[in-house]
């Protein structure tokens, strides 16, 4: 999958099911599915700079009656190991104990070239079994008929009526944290406290270009004047944040809050998968001292341990087959990446509270 900077393509070795073009191809005719727009291309501006797709579905979750409203049930999220913009809403859905509530399901790549894009290769006959669609695509042309942009994740969707209507990545945890607080577990962390909600907000405004998307904008610009600026920004601000977590525990204290979610799902990713598309680095994570202590300090939780899949994120398409292949294709299925990331830490000592990693509402 192009937009997770991989090579996400079914390996039919490791899936569950085999799906095959043909199968995709004929599917996608049954239901009149549109080929996935290699857009891409589109998102590059005369610099040569990635620009990202706005998002299409962003009516906010509240109480006003052109807003969407908070229900148990209603709704249902897909995402894909890969891509962290969607790993986020999956781990503080666990986090705040919102599984009954909000169900979910992993898409990933359909048939051998994904020509159709997300799908459900493992589930039975390639279908949601809650949605019973094939493809990712169908409940975005079912909420915008008009629709020609990439179909991603995450997407929430209305059960009932089958419709995306939000794939507002920049906001879908906070309305976990906010709009969904009657339905969260009794003792659920508060990972957005009211106070430091313009902190936050303002935090991960600059870690959106700065961290998130820095490693799309050195992966797809297509520019080394871009290229370097986004290389740059990058790390400049791994200096800052190696900084501030000399002193902090977490981002923002002693204790978890939604930009620490942010920051983990491209950490998690940078060492085992992104460092392939882009060029020499000048550090890995495993070099910053604080960062790296921090990531593992995350990792020991449950939710994000649970919705982390590093095999995935490294595996390479074909590389097991040749003797000159990637680093990832030789030697990924030997790493002990949980073993790694599980390796004693002692963040506790910047905390007051060292046994305690939230704020209980
Ligand atoms: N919604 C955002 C970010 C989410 C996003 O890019 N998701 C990727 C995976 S990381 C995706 O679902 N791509 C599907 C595709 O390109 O077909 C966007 O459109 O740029």
């Amino acid at each position: 999958m192009s937009c997770c900077g991989g090579d996400f393509v079914l390996d039919k070795a490791n899936a569950g099911i085999a799906y095959t073009d043909e199968e995709a191809e004929k599917s996608a005719i049954e239901r009149g599915v549109r080929p996935r727009p290699q857009e891409i291309k589109e998102e590059i501006d005369e610099r040569g700079a990635f620009v990202r797709q706005p998002n299409r579905f962003n009516t906010p979750f509240g109480e006003e009656a052109s807003q969407l409203k908070a229900e148990a049930g209603k709704y249902r999220l897909f995402w894909a190991k890969g891509c962290h913009w969607s790993n986020r809403a999956a781990i503080v859905r666990e986090l705040l104990g919102l599984e009954e509530a909000i169900s979910i399901n992993l898409v990933a790549a359909t048939g051998e070239t994904n020509k159709y894009g997300w799908g459900f290769p493992d589930e039975e006959n390639h279908e949601d079994p809650v949605l019973k669609i094939k493809f990712l695509s169908e409940v975005y042309k079912n909420a915008d008929s008009e629709y020609t942009g990439r179909c991603t994740v995450p997407a929430l969707v209305d059960i009932t009526a089958g419709k995306v209507v939000n794939n507002d990545y920049h906001r879908l945890t906070n309305y976990f944290e906010t709009a969904f607080k009657p339905f969260q577990d009794k003792n659920a962390p508060d990972l957005y406290p009211v106070e430091l909600r313009k902190e936050i907000d303002d935090f991960n405004d600059w870690l959106f270009p700065n961290i998130n998307n820095a490693h799309y904008r050195m992966a797809f610009c297509q520019s080394l004047e871009a290229y370097e600026e986004a290389f740059e920004d990058f790390y400049n601000a791994m200096d800052k944040l190696e900084e501030r977590l000399s002193k902090n525990r977490f981002l923002f204290g002693d204790y978890v809050t939604d930009s620490d979610i942010r920051f983990f799902v491209t950490l998690a990713r940078w060492d085992t998968h992104y460092y392939r598309n882009l060029g020499p680095l000048k550090k890995r994570v495993v070099d910053y001292e604080n960062i790296w202590a921090y990531a593992r300090d995350l990792y020991e939780i449950p939710a994000f341990k649970n919705n982390t899949y590093f095999r995935d994120f490294a595996k390479d398409k074909g590389g097991n087959k040749k003797l000159f292949s990637s680093f990832n294709g030789r030697f990924a299925d030997k790493i002990d990446y949980e073993a790694f990331w599980s390796t004693p830490q002692n963040r506790k000592e910047l905390s007051k509270t060292p046994d305690e990693k939230f704020l209980r509402a």
